[in-house]
């Protein structure tokens, strides 16, 4: 999980268009069923008129499947994200910090996890344990796993103060987590840009070129970042000197138990 942080710069962004989208119902979130009709980006929801769930957007590109969707309404999002500001402990002292070709930096951002009893992981090369659950994080799980089907056992915190703190290209950690399982990336604040890049598209000679997947990841939204994406694609959250208000970013995630 040491690749949370950030460990190189952001290269050029390649191409501007943006992949294939889909709107569509909430079934698929395990399985897809999706349908093989391609739909505009301006179609409504099939689930359009349905209360029991929310609208999800479907975003897929050779190797990437993500899911997204405006979780909490605006009011709900607001006293949820007042909460995380005035309940979540972050890290201080040396897991506050990188060290980048042999230098120690400041991480861009500040960072905490909670989840499970007994649960370990490795962060910046240490076996930590996560903080207990508490119970702002615990109603934000649990409305994802209403909506997915999914379980989570533990979960990163990212605030971003402003703009300026940003996260770089990485993928997460799959050693940690289990096979196959999806990642539930939960927004609130301010209103970010997101971007995926292939693999094979990074760094000054990229062996192909795959286009960028740009999101914006608003107040209150959830993106559930399936599987196989995490393989082939790095995903960043880069600086915008602009905003000026502070984010704070959810990453729910199933990791395995610690080996005895
Ligand atoms: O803040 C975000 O949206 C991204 C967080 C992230 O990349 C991560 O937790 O791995």
């Amino acid at each position: 999980m040491d690749r949370f942080l950030v460990k190189g710069a952001l290269g050029g962004l390649l191409g501007k268009r943006e992949p294939e989208e889909r709107r569509e119902g909430p079934a698929g979130l395990r399985g897809d069923k999706e349908s093989s009709r391609k739909r505009s980006r301006t179609e409504t929801p099939t689930n359009a008129g349905h209360s029991a769930g929310p609208s999800w957007r479907h975003i897929r590109a050779e190797g990437l499947s993500c899911d997204y969707t405006v979780l909490f309404g605006k009011t709900e999002a607001d006293k949820i994200f007042q909460e995380l500001e005035q309940e979540v402990e972050y890290f201080t002292g040396v897991l506050a910090r990188v060290q980048v070709f042999g230098k120690w930096h400041s991480v861009p951002r500040k960072q905490a996890t909670y989840g499970n009893a007994g649960l370990t992981y490795t962060f910046s090369g240490l076996t930590l344990s996560p903080k207990p659950w508490i119970p702002v994080l615990e109603h934000v799980r649990d409305r994802v796993s209403v909506v997915t089907g999914e379980t989570f056992n533990f979960v990163l915190v990212n605030r971003y103060k402003d703009g300026r703190d940003h996260i770089g290209e990485h993928r997460d950690d799959e050693r940690e987590l289990a096979p196959g399982s999806p990642i539930a990336s939960v927004s609130f604040g301010a209103c970010r840009d997101f971007f995926f890049r292939h693999k094979d598209s990074r760094g000054k000679k990229p062996t192909r070129k795959v286009e960028v997947v740009r999101l914006q990841l608003a107040h209150g939204s959830l993106l559930m970042m399936n599987h196989p994406t995490n393989t082939h694609w790095y995903h960043s959250l880069p600086i915008r000197k602009k905003i000026l208000v502070p984010r704070v970013n959810l990453t729910f995630r199933k990791i395995l138990p610690a080996k005895k």
